[in-house]
């Protein structure tokens, strides 16, 4: 089973809770950033609520750990149920997210290794499999991978074994949903679903991921 995960990117607060709306019962979770928070507030948890489905902050929380927390502490605040921050910034930093998490009985996703062509400047080297190693010795609940390199998603399987890993990229950055899907517990999918003509049908056309 592997679980559907909107991104949420849309702009306008109002489509967004209605694409969201739409989507829903073929969704696992949502996850929120800023191209929307930014301009709808914290206080779009309020409006999605209803849907009843775990709302994930993708902050990429990327700071000292005083820092994290005080941001990790304000997502959950806002009654997001988990957040997504790097692991670059190292231990202590990620620890602060994964300790006010798990204090809010929420979860915390650490990018192991990013989706795009220009990640793997820095994203390369053995670098994700320390970044995957950190995330499991810390307690994080899993790593973001991706959909666009699944021969690097099953060797980063190999060194978080039962751990989550939620994965973007397939659809408009070219990873095929149908290969990802079953090395990962989360795909995540944004423009596929929320640029389609009809968000909600192509949502459910997906719907095969999740057997
Ligand atoms: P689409 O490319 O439109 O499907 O959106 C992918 C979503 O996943 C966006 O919200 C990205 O910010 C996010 N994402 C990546 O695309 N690549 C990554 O390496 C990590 C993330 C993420 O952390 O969610």
């Amino acid at each position: 089973m592997t679980d559907l995960v909107l991104a949420l990117d849309v702009t306008d607060p109002g489509r967004a809770v209605s694409v969201a709306t739409a989507c829903a019962p073929h969704l696992d979770a949502i996850k929120l950033g800023y191209p929307l928070v930014l301009r709808s507030g914290l206080s779009i948890t309020r409006d999605l609520s209803s849907l009843g489905l775990p709302l994930v902050a993708d902050f990429k929380v990327a700071d000292i750990p005083n820092t994290n927390r005080l941001i990790a502490e304000a997502v959950f605040s806002a009654g997001f149920d988990g957040i997504i921050c790097h692991g670059f910034c190292g231990e202590d930093s990620v620890l602060a997210c994964v300790e006010t998490a798990h204090g809010q009985g929420g979860r915390c996703f650490v990018v192991a290794e990013m989706s795009h062509p220009g990640a793997l400047t820095f994203f390369s080297a053995g670098v994700p499999e320390r970044i995957a190693r950190m995330a499991v010795s810390l307690g994080a609940d899993g790593i973001i991978a991706p959909a666009t390199r699944p021969e690097r998603v099953r060797a980063l399987r190999g060194i978080v074994r039962d751990r989550l890993i939620w994965s973007p990229g397939a659809g408009a950055q070219g990873g095929d949903p149908k290969v990802i899907a079953p090395l990962v517990d989360g795909i995540i999918v944004g423009r596929q679903v929320y640029q389609a003509a009809d968000p909600a049908a192509e949502a459910a056309a997906l719907g095969f991921l999740r057997r």
